[in-house]
């Protein structure tokens, strides 16, 4: 699908459901916000889901509230949907399944892992965010750019490229950024908000994982765990564990960080960042995917067990 195809698409529909992926990041959701405004400025009537809490950080960005955690669509209504940000349709966990409900699905995202699920897809895996491709589609079908979507949009491709730092910052990322500076965008009160500011759940829960840190410097993997019942313990959510992969990954002469999250219900979130190896690879063995660098998977089993088998697959892959 090109960009421009997408204005004859949208004359057939009023009602747009936009989706987005569980434990949602800032581009998930600055991605969907501004897609719904721009919807929602041609006349549609927008519906925005995600199959989680949005972290209360984003509360800054216009239309936070706006987000539903369950799809309850009218049966006598054609309904077109925008899946944004999500690599396959399993990552819209319990809402996959409602899906069948949606007369047309259109797939927008950057993810190297697509597996291209839409009756239309708009893949773009130069993109260092889906909001740069959401970005491209208002340019090119004459959509009206406000502030609110350009600072949706900064705050969207601002989290994915980690404040414009890493490797997917591209010569036409910094060019659409600065559109959005030239449209009114505060980047102090984003990068205050995305990368800054810290609960003091956050700060007591790093804490905790800090403790469990190790590291194998033969293989250049470092690691850190932590159980549900601890999140509990600070009444915290998981979204609070947001980023505490890094701290593994960014030591020196570590080339893999690995942050395990494991769940009461018998299944361990693994999170995989990386300096230079294909972590989405790795991921993929246990049915997960990602960036290369970024990448992540869920694996039932024993806490313990669930450690042994990725660090396993992790220094042979090396
Ligand atoms: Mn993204």
């Amino acid at each position: 699908m090109k960009e421009q195809d997408l204005f004859p698409l949208l004359e057939g529909y009023n009602n747009i459901s936009i989706f987005t992926h569980v434990r949602p990041d800032g581009d998930a959701i600055g991605s969907s916000l501004a897609w719904a405004k721009a919807l929602i400025m041609l006349g549609k009537n927008v519906e925005i889901y995600c199959p989680d809490v949005i972290p209360e950080r984003y509360s800054f960005l216009p239309g936070y509230e706006r987000f539903q955690d369950q799809f309850l669509p009218h049966k006598k209504e054609k309904l077109l949907a925008f899946v944004l940000d999500c690599s396959d349709l399993a990552r819209l966990e319990y809402m996959e399944s409602q899906m069948s409900q949606v007369e047309k699905i259109v797939n927008i995202d950057h993810h190297i892992t697509n597996e291209c699920f839409g009756d239309h897809n708009l893949v773009k895996t130069s993109a260092a965010a889906t909001a740069e491709i959401i970005f491209q589609l208002i340019q090119e079908n004459n959509l009206e750019l406000d502030q609110e979507i350009s600072l949706s949009l900064y705050a969207a491709i601002s989290s994915d490229t980690g404040s414009f730092r890493y490797k997917n910052t591209t010569p036409q990322t910094m060019r659409i950024a600065a559109l959005l500076l030239e449209n009114g965008v505060n980047p102090y009160l984003v990068s205050e908000k995305l990368f800054d500011e810290l609960s003091l759940n956050k700060l007591l829960l790093l804490r905790e994982a800090l403790y469990t840190l190790k590291v194998d410097e033969k293989h250049q993997v470092a690691w850190m765990s932590m159980k549900e019942s601890t999140v509990r313990k600070y009444n915290a959510s998981p979204a609070e564990l947001e980023g505490f992969v890094n701290y593994a990954k960014n030591i020196k002469n570590m080339d893999i960080g690995v942050f395990f999250y494991h769940g009461n219900d018998g299944e361990t979130k693994v999170g995989l960042r990386s300096k230079n190896s294909d972590v989405a690879r790795m991921a993929s063995y246990f049915g997960g995917g990602g960036h290369p660098l970024a990448a992540g998977c869920t694996v039932k089993g024993r806490a313990g067990q669930v450690e042994k088998k990725i660090l396993k697959i992790i220094r042979e892959a090396l």
